[in-house]
């Protein structure tokens, strides 16, 4: 499924949309929409904008950030295991105390791990996992390939929410993967960002500024599927 996508909108459950701007971003091209934030995300918020976009033919994927928030009846869920942070909680705890809570009710099939990388400092994921965002292009890529050839995952996920990232960066990290889909995701604010964003990264994620800038963020689908 995810390995198809070139370019996925991500919305927050937690922020509004109106019917008529949903509209446009599920029409717009796009391969997916990914449901999932940082803050402020409950069931309730999550089961009204899954059905909300279920109204749409194309995929729609949770990420999983809040077990209290998991809805049944998305195509997938996406588990992120933050690769660079000392907090193991959010590589692992988190998912090993869920999985003995709840794991009779897991469809494991419709689950996708992601390494995830994050690299904005300032952003809120950041300061909630305490994650290492100082890293050189070197390090990034060797956590990118201990997710790949030690841990098996499928997915790695550059995570810059909030700001544009290296580019360079990305591209290095890319090209060292063999096996995994590389994710891109922050600070793309248009069709210009998107269309670099595109040529280092397998997936494009586009989130922000779809709050923002609806024409911009529409724009980027474009970009990305222009893009080889
Ligand atoms: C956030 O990677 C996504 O999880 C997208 O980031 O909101 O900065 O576009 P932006």
């Amino acid at each position: 499924m995810i390995k198809q996508w070139r370019h996925v909108f991500k919305l927050d459950p937690d922020r509004e949309i109106t019917d008529e701007a949903l509209d446009r971003v599920c029409m717009s091209g796009t391969d997916a929409i990914m449901v999932g934030g940082s803050s402020g995300v409950t069931y309730d918020n999550t089961v009204d904008l899954m059905s909300r976009v279920r109204r749409y033919e194309l995929p729609c994927v949770l990420e999983v950030s809040d077990l209290e928030a998991v809805v049944p009846g998305f195509d997938g869920y996406l588990i992120p295991m933050v690769l660079n942070t000392a907090d193991s909680q959010w590589l692992i705890g988190q998912h090993q105390r869920a999985i003995e809570q709840y794991g009779y009710l897991i469809p494991w099939d419709e689950l996708i791990a992601e390494g995830y990388i994050v690299l904005n400092a300032d952003s809120t994921v950041a300061r909630m996992t305490g994650a290492d965002t100082h890293l050189s292009t070197e390090a990034v890529v060797a956590y990118a390939q201990t997710a790949e050839r030690l841990m098996g995952l499928s997915v790695v996920y550059l995570e810059y929410s909030g700001t544009f990232g290296d580019m360079e960066l990305v591209a290095q990290t890319r090209r060292k993967l063999e096996l995994s889909h590389l994710i891109y995701g922050g600070g793309i604010d248009g069709a210009e960002k998107a269309a670099q964003a595109a040529q280092a990264a397998d997936t494009v994620v586009v989130g922000n500024i779809v709050y923002s800038d609806l024409a911009k963020a529409l724009e980027t689908v474009q970009a990305v599927k222009a893009s080889v």
